[in-house]
């Protein structure tokens, strides 16, 4: 028995994905594709195995090889980021913020974090997401005229708020984030200091980007984006009774059965990110934005803070006259997969949008460099010129199958 015999609905749709991944431009900057062994071990028969607890600790027997296996995950994590104590076991980026809200938090504290609009995630405080819910959530935004972090004003809000948590860290940010400076604002107000690095951990642990470990009292990331590993999410700190929190809160707090295949994967992803391989890797993928970001800003797409330091920028459409979402179904149709994205300052609802943001991890793993990127940001240039010609955006997408068959998943 096999997928194909015994269930051939699914099986279709799974090859028909796979053809789409494979004939597509991937430019969701929160994508990536996993290596053939990160693939095997989230496919393989760990998924059978009820583990609840930790290494040495479990509530099940028969857990001798899934310790072994959890134990190499949280010591090759613990290497690759340089923190004291890690737990592998969150199920995704939002449950490992909710267990580190829950590790520090009581129903009804307050948490300041990004505005959903500016490029914060729906677990740092939006109104409809548990994070808004449980707890009184305030935000801080970015500057609508540069598109930068201003400090000084999130130090203002900060100190009128008062809260317990301040959540630093974005889904949708171009530039460098100053942990030091998140620091000082927390010290100021009496709050803890919780980092998202989902959208950069690849670059942090590949020294890319400051790191937040030592400096913010948790760190939490995804473990599918940069850092290339199967879906999933970890926490770390450098402080033991918060590990110790961190650990009750992920189980029996908001977790029972830890997803053991996945967990292996992740230990499979770490130990592939501390080659040397995965850092010259990380270094083509800013690279390759580089390049990306220039071509499209010397075709007069206007990008916010006017280009990139990382994986991602985000192009306000408001001077092309396009909606994200109009855009986003054009790119579609020629074979380009972006998201539509709020830009600072979007009269439009989060369902139009007036930009996108874009992404070279998916890309870069595919092994396509600078002159890729080069006429990527002129197909996408002929599409923003074409919305509603459809012969012509079906010639861009036979161009994009072409470029695609050169650089093979
Ligand atoms: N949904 C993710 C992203 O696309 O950035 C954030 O978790």
């Amino acid at each position: 028995m096999n997928l194909k015999t015994e269930d051939k609905e699914i099986y279709d749709a799974i090859e028909a994905e796979k053809k789409r991944q494979a004939e597509g431009l991937e430019m969701i900057a929160s994508e990536n594709y996993v290596s053939e062994a990160v693939l095997e071990a989230a496919g393989s028969i760990l998924t059978n195995k009820y583990a609840e607890g930790y290494s040495g600790h479990r509530y099940y027997g028969g857990c001798k090889n899934i310790d072994e296996i959890e134990t190499l995950a949280i010591e090759r994590l613990k290497k690759l980021f340089g923190c004291k104590f890690a737990n592998v076991q969150p199920h995704s980026g939002s449950s490992a913020n909710m267990a580190a809200y829950f590790a520090i938090l009581k129903p009804g504290d307050k948490i300041l974090g990004q505005a959903m609009n500016s490029g914060g995630h729906l677990t740092h405080g939006a109104k409809v997401s548990f994070s808004g819910q449980l707890f009184e959530s305030h935000t801080y935004g970015i500057n609508e005229k540069t598109g930068l972090i201003d400090y000084d004003d999130v130090m203002k809000i900060a100190k009128e708020v008062r809260p317990k948590v301040i959540m630093c860290g974005f889904s949708a940010y171009p530039r460098q984030i100053d942990f030091l400076n998140f620091r000082k604002i927390a010290d100021e107000v009496g709050a803890y200091l919780i980092a998202d690095i989902a959208h950069i951990a690849g670059l942090i642990a590949t020294g890319f980007h400051p790191s937040p470990i030592g400096v913010a009292d948790i760190v939490t990331t995804t473990t599918h984006k940069t850092l290339r590993g199967p879906r999933g999410g970890v926490i770390m700190t450098d402080n033991e009774e918060l590990a110790a929190k961190i650990d009750k809160a992920v189980f029996p707090g908001i977790q029972g059965g830890p997803l053991e295949h996945i967990i292996a994967a992740k230990a499979v992803c770490f130990k592939e990110a501390l080659e040397p391989k995965f850092k010259e890797y990380i270094g083509q993928v800013i690279g390759n934005m580089r390049v990306l970001s220039d071509t499209l800003h010397h075709l007069d797409f206007d990008l916010v803070t006017d280009g990139s330091d990382n994986h991602l920028a985000l192009i306000d459409l408001r001077n092309k006259d396009i909606t994200g979402a109009d855009f986003e179904s054009a790119l579609e149709a020629a074979g380009i997969t972006v998201n539509k994205n709020s830009v600072p300052g979007d009269d439009k609802p989060p369902t139009i949008t007036s930009g996108i943001r874009i992404g070279t991890a998916a890309l870069t793993t595919r092994g396509m460099g600078p002159a890729e990127m080069q006429r990527i940001a002129e197909m996408m240039n002929m599409v923003a010129e074409n919305m509603d010609d459809e012969e012509k955006l079906a010639d861009i997408k036979e161009e994009v199958r072409e470029m695609c068959k050169k650089f093979p998943i």
